[in-house]
């Protein structure tokens, strides 16, 4: 019997996710927290089902990355919390707040090994910021109310919850929850002051931008301070739209198939500011862009978190804070004077380096398909994709203009693009949402091309079909060339697959007949798969097996 005045817990939990400003969840159902799947009804909160836990946490991801804001995803105990473990992984690896709520077996039961039970704080305790789950249905609020504060403060990550059963139906007096606010953590005067004072000094500065945590404001204000001080601005590796590709301070992206010059550039630098980011493996070239454990005094690190600063890098100058308040303290100051010119000297090879096309084997060429989606898509489209060769094409020779509009993992995790493709367009009904996939990365998270169909998303997939897990293929012929081992696949007609998921699908053999795939596939208003055919030699714009081969003398 419930008291009068009381609610269930689930709804009371469901009530302070609106509170939070929560209006999308992304979710499997599950028996175990069917309280809170009744609490959705009458809620408000647009709730998108999807079809494997990995898709849902990949969506709330994308959510967490592209907005700042918590990602939320619910799913059931045991299996559905293993499967959605990859999309918490690539939150705590990608720095994006998520709070992955999971059904839990009835406190009565637990630590017997229950059915589908799961040590939610010894599973996932590695690879969040914080897994716990509430035994007691009173505080609730607080547990939740914590959740939201670390999954965004500091270095934004994932949190885990799990929900007993039973605790969810448990009748709780409405409380008011404490409130969420999130943390700005600005950097302080002095600290301004000497990053100006070296910025004045510095004959040959360059800016690199990554991580998580910024706004579109802030974006467009250290755009316009980069230009006024002639400095050079290089993105993160999958952090590339935190900048216009077209503005004239840009320089390119540090990351896998890097520009050479934009490297040399970096190394020669007589200041180098890391803002946001980490500089993690990839970004870093292996580590050896700035030498781990020597003195960097040309290195300005800012970053929202003290324990990154000074893990791994030496910086001459360390500033705690978050992009945002760093950009918004910044000292506007007379333009710096000293050896002017470098910004365009960057953004020229830049603009070389991406303007292509590059040849390659075959009927389809991967950078001419590229170039026609630069110049074709509005400005403000999406574009997602998981991992793989291909996301070499897109780095070098899409342009993105628009903040946050590629919504990519640093992690590198296959299978990305269908779900964070799914997410964009459900938060953004009226922009152009594409999916580039692999033909691998593809079928790992394919099926949520249902909840695109579901939920009519005209979201756009374009399959690049090489019939190899590519990538993988490549690193062989380079460690062991000429020897093939379990990377060839043998693939399914994803035109048809389009269709018998009710939506338009089409294959595309030559370049020349990509641009009427696509305009029709937009034209049918429907979720569309471009199943794009090409040849396997040609891995990424600068290295095919042909060559590999060659060089090793192998045919
Ligand atoms: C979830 C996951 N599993 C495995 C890998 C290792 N991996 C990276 S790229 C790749 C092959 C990708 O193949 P495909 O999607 O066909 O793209 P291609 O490399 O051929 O362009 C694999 C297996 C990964 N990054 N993520």
């Amino acid at each position: 019997m419930s008291e009068v005045g009381s609610i269930a817990a689930g709804s009371a939990l469901v009530a302070q996710l609106k509170l939070y400003g929560v209006e999308h969840v992304f979710c499997v159902p599950g028996e175990s927290y069917l309280a809170v799947l009744n609490a959705f009804i009458d809620s408000g909160l647009t709730v998108t089902v999807c079809r494997h836990e990995g898709g849902a946490a990949m969506m709330a991801d994308a959510f967490g990355r592209v907005t700042g804001r918590p990602g939320v995803a619910f799913v059931t105990r045991a299996p559905g919390a293993a499967n959605a473990a990859v999309g918490v992984h690539i939150a705590f690896e990608d720095s994006t707040p998520l709070i992955l709520f999971a059904g839990q077996v009835r406190r009565e039961f637990q630590g017997r090994g229950a059915w589908q039970e799961m040590d939610i704080a010894g599973v996932f305790g590695a690879m969040s910021k914080w897994a716990d789950e509430p035994q007691d249905a009173s505080r609730l609020g607080e547990y939740v109310a914590r959740a939201f504060h670390t999954a965004s403060a500091g270095r934004p990550g994932p949190v885990v919850m799990g929900l007993p059963r039973d605790l969810l139906t448990e009748q709780v007096k409405p409380a008011t929850p404490p409130p969420f606010r999130p943390l700005e953590i600005a950097p302080s005067a002095r600290a301004i002051a000497a990053w100006t004072e070296r910025l004045n000094a510095a004959k040959a500065p360059i800016a690199i931008l990554g991580g998580s945590g910024w706004t579109q404001a802030a974006r467009d204000r250290f755009a316009t301070y980069a230009e006024r001080h002639d400095l050079p601005v290089a993105t993160s590796y999958r952090r590339i739209s935190l900048f216009d590709s077209l503005h004239p301070a840009y320089a390119g992206d540090v990351g896998l198939g890097a520009n050479p010059q934009l490297i040399q550039r970096i190394k020669a630098a007589d200041l180098v500011l890391l803002l946001g980011g980490r500089l993690g493996e990839v970004a870093s070239q292996g580590f050896s862009l700035l030498p781990v454990g020597a003195d960097l005094p040309q290195l300005v690190h800012v970053y929202p978190d003290p324990e990154e600063l000074g893990r791994l890098y030496s910086a001459g100058l360390q500033i705690c804070a978050s992009p945002v308040a760093f950009v918004d303290a910044l000292d506007e100051g007379a333009p710096r004077t000293l050896e002017r010119g470098r910004m365009d000297a960057a953004h020229a090879a830049y603009l070389a380096w991406s303007e292509g096309p590059t040849p390659q084997t075959g009927a389809v060429n991967l950078s001419e398909i590229m170039i026609w989606l630069r110049s074709n898509l509005p400005t403000n489209a999406f574009i997602c994709n998981g991992a793989g060769g291909y996301a070499s094409w897109i780095h070098r020779f899409f342009r993105f203009r628009s903040f946050a509009s590629h919504v990519a993992p640093t992690s590198a995790t296959m299978g990305y693009g269908v779900p964070a493709a799914v997410a964009m367009q459900r938060l953004f009904p009226d922009r152009c949402v594409v999916a580039i996939a692999g033909d691998g990365d593809f079928l790992m998270n394919g099926q949520e091309f249902a909840t695109a169909v579901q939920y009519d998303l005209p979201i756009l997939v374009i399959v690049l079909d090489n019939g190899s897990y590519g990538s993988i293929r490549m690193s062989q012929e380079q460690a062991y060339p000429g020897r093939v081992s379990a990377t060839d696949l043998r693939n399914p007609d994803f035109a048809a697959y389009a269709r018998a998921f009710g939506g338009f699908g089409a294959t595309v053999e030559t370049t020349k007949d990509f641009a009427a795939a696509f305009l029709e596939a937009r034209a049918s208003g429907r979720p569309s798969i471009l199943h794009v055919k090409y040849d396997v030699d040609s891995l990424t714009p600068s290295m095919t097996i042909s060559g590999l081969r060659r060089a090793a003398g192998v045919d």
